[in-house]
């Protein structure tokens, strides 16, 4: 940026420079300036300050990564435009722990990852060319993130065998230059699997003996090794419960093991049963957490930290807070944040988490006198624990910009800011990342900031409404709309939609009394229809759907209401988008634009979906009379088919009318025609096809015989059949239409992909 080239010194410059040393270096150079500065662990100092005559700019730290962390801050405040001439700031992280998870199989695959194959693996090994692991760690450590455990939680036992520890040393080595040290999510089982012991028993001397033993060899290859992730007695996961035995302790064989070398065990919270029996009115996946951790507080080592999921389901795209925070006074504690958008529209759907996350940060447990919000609980700070902080599923993959939407990248810098600091606004967050990102333009700044920041309720706003959970298939990828998909199973998500109303009874009085969980100020807040707070009315109480909701509205309305809005919504996102044409580079304008307008289409497929679901059940009409017309919209089953045969789509609710059209590849080729009688003008024709992901169909629009589109259903949704995950829009804008015109669309099939068809939409555009 100066032009001018670094160089080491052991003493302090003649001339005006930039000064990175330690706080220990300077006081040996300079006591009269920094004798007196204190710094925590990680923390750091800008100064500007004359040392011996000469003008300094001082970035220093009590380590190392401590420096880093202060040219990142230095960097961060050149390039948002901000003064760096009279700089004196301090800056201490909230929390020793800081650290990332990556869901990376050793195949390469990444579960619920949605940007590609993994940085770290390949065919069952580490990586060859370790190039982007090595750039992973550099942004990591521009957000203060000092920990990262590559592998999936459901760990391969693998990992942790003799030939495969030289392996994970070489990530060890690219990330030690950035301050990030490794960590590995552990089996239970690994004694017996691969260890050759018929026992994984954690009570068992020769079981302690092996993890002892694996343990020293792993820290002769990677010394700064940070410790291991567990999960366990969980989806299937072996655990500690094959022997009765408790979570406490299987984590505390492990964690004595690694004690020695100051390692660290996280243990996730996140054990349940997924084979609830859903018709006992009691059962309750949200209390698993509790019920399974609460009676260990004080059982657990030092060295072990139970990593909490933010809310006691699944990262729904609204939750409360885990009543676990305030349920373990004797134990370290991290919060688990899920930067991966797995349930918030995986990276397809604009969706800024921060502001999400803060509700919960900020959130008072009430676990005592003052107030203790989830962050100085998780920090140590409330009840005073050696450890403990923040953890965040990423699942960055090889596509070019990590995480697969340009804008989803805000989410691992919010959550990195978050971590060192959750008393940052998040509307601040969002205006930072924005000016690092595309820089200060103010049109650029205030456009994107604003849309990051209403873009959590607006997602929420058209899939799980009132606090019922994400309506997604619960049960496959967790994408497209699958309201049925969560009830008459035994994974818990349930929302008890049924013909009179709706919403999980969690109150002590009449339901499952997961409210017992919560500290006495709370409880009583969620015990009450009157004092819970409307947007999580359906996780604590079951209405009938003619409830009036603090809004005024009933809960039928309002689930119409907010679909309806929230596709509106989502629709300006591609309007306020198309303003930045030429403020950001041409290459992110057209990645990001992409994204906004499949959004724009799916949110509409979300809307029609939930809306008819809802109508269904309830019986009640919209009040306005949209759910079940759309006017302008013909749907493909109706239209003149040659070769297209109709077909019933599985849930119903994923394509308009239930139906669809398919073309089977006995024909090589089918086409639809609907004879248009509307009156001469401009029009736009949305179609609407499923882009399923085992086949790449190829469509062409024709009008009067000419072709007016074309393209190729070659994207990578998470679907292998037409439905609520497949269902895209392909809008064609600004064609002249007369009466009598036939539009014609021809799908050529491709494997199993039948170039189905759901319907048209011809709009008028304005002149
Ligand atoms: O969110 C769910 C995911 C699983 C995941 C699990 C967990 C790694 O659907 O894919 O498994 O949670 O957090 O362990």
């Amino acid at each position: 940026m100066l032009g001018r080239t670094l160089h080491e010194e052991k003493t302090l410059p003649r001339e005006s420079s930039i000064v990175l040393a330690t706080l220990s270096e300077l006081r040996a150079h300079a006591p009269a300036i920094f004798g007196q500065a204190v710094l925590g662990e990680d923390g750091f100092l800008l100064r500007k300050e004359r040392i011996d005559g000469t003008d300094c700019l001082v970035v220093t730290g009590t380590t190392d990564r401590g420096v880093l962390y202060g040219v990142f801050a230095l960097l961060s405040r050149i390039a948002r435009g901000e003064t760096v001439s009279a700089l004196n700031e301090t800056q201490q992280p909230y929390a020793p722990i800081r650290w990332v998870d990556e869901w990376d199989n050793l195949d390469g695959r990444i579960e619920r990852g949605y940007a590609g194959p993994s940085i770290f693996f390949e065919n069952g090994n580490v990586r060859a060319d370790l190039t982007r692991a090595g750039e992973y760690a550099r942004l990591l450590a521009s957000i203060g993130i000092n920990g990262c455990a590559i592998n999936n939680v459901n760990a391969n036992p693998r990992i942790l065998e003799d030939d495969f520890l030289p392996q994970v040393a070489r990530v060890a080595d690219v990330f030690r230059p950035w301050g990030v040290r490794l960590s590995l999510s552990v089996d239970v089982s690994s004694p017996k699997v691969i260890g050759g012991l018929d026992t994984f028993d954690p009570r068992d001397p020769r079981v302690a003996e092996w993890w002892k033993k694996k343990f020293d060899q792993l820290y002769a290859l990677v010394p700064d090794f940070a410790g291991v992730v567990v999960k366990a007695d969980s989806e299937g996961r072996l655990g500690p419960a094959t022997y009765q035995r408790t979570p406490a302790d299987a984590a505390n064989v492990i964690a004595r093991a690694l004690a020695p070398h100051h390692g660290i065990v996280f243990y996730r919270a996140f054990v349940y049963n997924h084979h609830l029996d859903w018709t006992s009115p009691k059962n309750d996946r949200a209390k698993a957490a509790y019920d399974n951790f609460h009676p260990l507080d004080g059982k657990f080592d030092d060295n072990v930290i139970v990593q909490i999921k933010h809310g006691p389901i699944d990262f729904q795209v609204r939750e409360p807070a885990s009543p676990l925070f305030s349920g373990l006074d004797k134990t370290n504690e991290a919060i688990e944040l899920q930067v991966t958008q797995e349930y918030t529209g995986q990276q397809r759907h604009l969706c800024f988490l921060p502001t999400m996350w803060k509700q919960v940060l900020d959130f008072d447990m009430h676990a005592g006198p003052q107030p203790t919000p989830v962050k100085d609980i998780v920090s140590g700070k409330t009840f005073d624990r050696p450890t403990g902080g923040f953890v965040a599923v990423v699942n960055v993959g090889m596509d070019a910009n990590w995480l697969g939407h340009p804008l989803g990248m805000a989410n691992l810098y919010g959550y990195g800011r978050l971590a060192w600091n959750p008393d940052l606004d998040s509307k601040v967050i969002a205006e930072e990342w924005t000016r690092l990102t595309f820089g200060n333009d103010s049109t650029v700044v205030r456009t994107i900031q604003s849309m990051l920041v209403s873009s959590w309720t607006v997602y929420e706003s058209y899939t799980g409404p009132l606090g019922a959970g994400t309506l997604t298939d619960i049960v496959g990828s967790h994408f497209g709309p699958g309201v049925e998909s969560s009830e008459r199973n035994g994974w818990g998500q349930w929302h008890r939609a049924d013909p009179g109303g709706i919403g999980m009874d969690r109150t002590a009085a009449t339901g499952t009394g997961y409210v017992d969980q919560y500290r006495a100020p709370v409880r009583k807040m969620y015990e009450s229809l009157d004092t819970t707070p409307d947007e999580l009315l359906l996780f604590f109480h079951h209405v009938p759907y003619t409830y009036v909701l603090g809004s005024g509205k009933t809960v039928i309305q309002h689930i119409y209401d907010s679909h309806y809005a929230g596709a509106q919504l989502a629709a300006g996102f591609v309007n306020q988008w198309k303003t930045l044409k030429g403020h950001v580079d041409e290459e992110r304008y057209e990645e990001v634009l992409g994204r906004l307008e499949f959004q724009a289409g799916h949110a509409i497929v979300w809307r029609d979906a939930v809306c008819n679901w809802f109508l269904g059940i309830s019986g009640i009409a919209d009040q306005y009379g949209r759910v079940g017309h759309y006017p302008g919209r013909i749907e493909a089953e109706a239209m003149q088919l040659e070769g297209y045969v109709p077909f019933d789509v599985v849930p119903r609710e994923t394509a308009s009318g239930g139906k669809a059209i398919e073309c089977l590849p006995s024909e090589q080729k089918c086409s639809a025609t609907y004879r248009f009688a509307g009156a001469a003008g401009r029009y736009e024709i949305d179609v609407e096809y499923f882009d399923q992901n085992n086949g790449k169909s190829h469509f062409r629009v024709f009008v009067r015989d000419r072709v007016v589109d074309e393209w190729v259903a070659d994207d990578r949704l998470p679907a292998t059949k037409p439905g609520g995950d497949s269902s895209t829009r392909r809008r064609i804008p600004g064609l002249a239409l007369r009466p009598g015109d036939n539009i014609r669309i021809e799908g050529v099939p491709d494997g199993e992909e039948h170039a189905a068809l759901d319907y048209i939409e011809i709009h008028a555009t304005p002149e």
